[in-house]
Parts: structure tokens; sequence; C-alpha cells
């Protein structure tokens, strides 16, 4: 009896340590994402009932559902759906509990959601991995936002969409340069030699492209260029709400910048260098 209470903890400490044990419940949390002078009330999927800043990347293996329990500790009902998935969507009220199947997938790197206003306009939106094994995974949760209409909605207004959307921020899960160094499921820090897979998702309102230095990657997956898969390429589009898995190999050392094409998306608040640039770092 000892030696399989043993036994099992071994097999639990190594699931985790695989990144195979399938989060399964979330968190949907409210609280403050401070950038440059701006403060915004934002709504972000949590692991813990502790609220930050980042979305939690949810990980499954491909073609087998995925148990998952929602908690919202919000004051607002919101829901959980995944991008280009029309017949799958749970509805979840306010501090309420929902537990639910996610539908089998294929591998590839999915976007999930809230799609309710303040779902979309505060930030419930992260990434879904699934049936990604290598031991080196990393993950780009790409968003903009223009604080005025969150303020907008959070403070239960209307939204301002007869105004232009001039976003004044761009981020990487969450984080906006130079604090994107800081990210550890964003930085790609590997050894000479090392692959990853890189999943990356745009939860912003405009299209996005991302700019590699010094690597050619490959597409692995991609929820809606799919012609795109297999080619081997620097630079990367990513339409509103697309998931794109990424192979990255390590075949040089230094550290390369990964940013995004459009110059507006590399500031902060009209500042540059910021936004969405990240690093790549391979060391001997
Ligand atoms: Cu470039």
């Amino acid at each position: 009896m000892r030696n399989h209470i043993h036994l099992s903890i071994i097999i639990c400490v190594i699931s985790l340590n695989m990144n195979v044990c399938a989060q399964d419940t979330l968190w949907i949390n409210s609280g403050e994402w401070y950038q440059s002078q701006d403060t915004m009330s934002v709504l972000r999927f949590n692991e813990t009932a502790v609220f930050d800043t980042s979305n939690v990347a949810l990980s499954t293996f491909a073609d087998s559902s995925l148990p998952l329990t929602v908690i919202n500790t919000d004051t607002e009902p919101h829901n959980f759906v995944i991008d280009g998935f029309v017949s799958f969507g749970v509805g979840i009220l306010p501090n309420d509990t929902t537990t639910f199947e996610v539908p089998p997938l294929s591998m590839g790197t999915y976007r999930y959601f809230s799609s309710d206003q303040a779902g979309l306009y505060l930030g419930l939106s992260g990434v879904l991995k699934v049936g990604l094994n290598m031991p080196n995974q990393f993950h780009w949760n790409l968003a903009d936002c223009m604080p005025e209409r969150m303020d907008s909605i959070s403070s239960g207004g209307e939204l301002l969409d007869e105004e232009p959307y001039i976003p004044r921020y761009f981020s990487i899960n969450s984080f906006t340069y130079p604090h994107t160094a800081l990210d550890t499921n964003g930085y790609v820090a590997l050894s000479l030699g090392d692959s990853c897979t890189i999943s990356i998702v745009n939860s912003g309102f405009m299209d996005h492209v991302l700019h590699f230095h010094g690597f050619h990657v490959e597409y692995l997956s991609t929820t809606i260029q799919t012609s795109r898969i297999g080619w081997i390429k620097d630079t990367i589009p990513l339409k509103q709400g697309e998931g794109v898995t990424l192979l990255l190999i390590a075949n040089q050392e230094g550290i390369y910048p990964v940013h995004n094409h459009n110059l507006i998306a590399v500031t902060n608040s009209g500042f540059y260098p910021g936004g969405m640039i990240t690093l790549i770092n391979i060391t001997p």
C-alpha cells in the first residue's frame, strides 16, 4: 500500500513536469492592469482565485475532450467559447461555477475566450494548446487595447465604437516591451540545438504581423490560414482570433528580437520602443 502511494505521487510529479496534467479549473477574476499613465480595469482567466494580469494557457491532449470547471468571481455573466467552433459555448453566471467538457480538437493552438462585450474588451481571452508535447513550449497571447473603450465598458457605459479605434497598448501575455523579458511563458530562452513550439493567439481587434530576426519558423498548425501549414518563414501574419503553432529550431546562439511589423504596435502610449516586442535568447 505504501509503495502504491509512493508510486502515485511519483507519477503525478512526473506528469506535472511533463506538462501533461491538464489544467481543469479556471477562475474569471477582475483586477487592474497598469501601463504607463493608464490604469485599466480588466478581466482574466486565471488558474487560481488570485488575479494575475496574464490569462492562463490551457493544455490538453489531441482528439479527447477536456473536462473544465470555470468559476466566475465577477459580478457579470461571461461565457467560454473557442474561436471557430460556433456550436460550442457555455455560459457562466456571476458568482457561479459551471463544469463542462471542451470538445475534442486536433493538434494545434486555439483561442478560448468569453464573447460577451466585457469579456471581449476587458481581455478574457487565452491560449489553448492541444496535443503539443515538446519539452520546450512557449505561448504569445497578442492583444491591443484602447483604455477609453475599456473604461466605458467597465463602468457599465456604452461602447464608444463610433469613435475611431486607436489602441494605445499592444501586449504579449499582457506584457509590453521591455517587460516582455520578464515573461517566462513568452521570452524564448533555449540552449543551442534545442527546439520549441510557440503557440500564438490573436486576441486583439486587428490583424497582427510578427517578424522574426535570426530564425525561420515552421507552421505546424493554424486555425484560419491553413494553406500555410508546413511553410517555413520569418514573417507570421495572424488574423483576429487566429491560433498558430510554430516550430523553432535553435540553430544559432545569440539574442534576437521578434516584433510586430506595424510600427504603432511597437510603442507604449505612442512611445517607441514598446508593445509587441519579445526576444529569443539562445545560449551555448
Ligand atoms: Cu524585423
